[in-house]
């Protein structure tokens, strides 16, 4: 097992939409200075040189936090950035191609949206999975929302930690309790706030409810 649930309690996934006065750097240390448990680098449109220059400095910030760092899509640039392992989303390679690409020891984690999915991706090897949307969200459109029931039915699926995703926020998050996920995945509740490091501290203290 590569991945305990306590590595997924608040996974803070980047979104450089918000980045303005600090860099995507500085805003990933304030998450990780206010409690974030796990890091995701998201990039949908940076070419590899730069994604990679980025990743290793993210990456090297996580190792100095003792935090996850997980990056999404590329499985390429994972291994050549020092990364802890990947994400893979529904049409993306599978975890299967992943992990051999990856080798045992780093983690794969895998979007399921159902308990079919949830199921292939942990018998193709995935560490943890991602289910949602649970709330409507701006950061991805083309994205369903799925109700807690299927969140509870995916958590009771599979032996490996979930992590629910979506439109998830302080106001809302405590909706998502008894359904069984190891914690929450968050853009803009971090990444869009004034103050990450806060918003991070809170959201943290929060998921202990869950
Ligand atoms: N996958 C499902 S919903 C989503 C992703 C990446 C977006 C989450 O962003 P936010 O801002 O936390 O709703
Ligand atoms: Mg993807």
């Amino acid at each position: 097992m590569n991945c305990t649930a306590e590595m997924l309690r608040l996974y803070a996934v980047t979104d450089r939409a918000w980045v303005g006065r600090q860099t995507l750097p500085q805003q990933v240390e304030a998450a990780l200075k206010g409690g974030a448990t796990c890091v995701q680098l998201r990039e949908k449109h940076l070419d590899d040189a730069d994604m990679l220059a980025e990743a290793k400095t993210i990456s090297a910030l996580c190792r100095a936090y003792h935090v996850p760092f997980i990056l999404n899509d590329n499985v390429p640039l994972a291994k050549l950035c020092g990364a802890d392992g990947v994400h893979v989303g529904q049409d993306d390679l599978s975890a299967a191609e992943a992990r051999r690409l990856l080798g045992p020891d780093k983690i794969i984690g895998v979007s399921a949206h159902n308990v079919a999915e949830a199921k292939k991706a942990f018998a193709d090897g995935a560490d943890y999975l991602g289910c949602g949307a649970m709330f409507t969200t701006h950061t991805k459109t083309d994205t369903n929302v799925i109700s807690r029931q299927v969140l509870a039915d995916v958590c009771a699926s599979v032996p490996i930690p979930v992590v629910a995703i979506g439109g998830i926020h302080r106001e809302n998050l405590l909706q998502l309790a008894g359904c069984g996920e190891a914690g929450i995945a968050v853009i803009s509740a971090i990444f869009a706030q004034p103050d990450i490091e806060a918003a991070c501290r809170e959201l943290r203290e929060m998921v202990r409810k869950l």
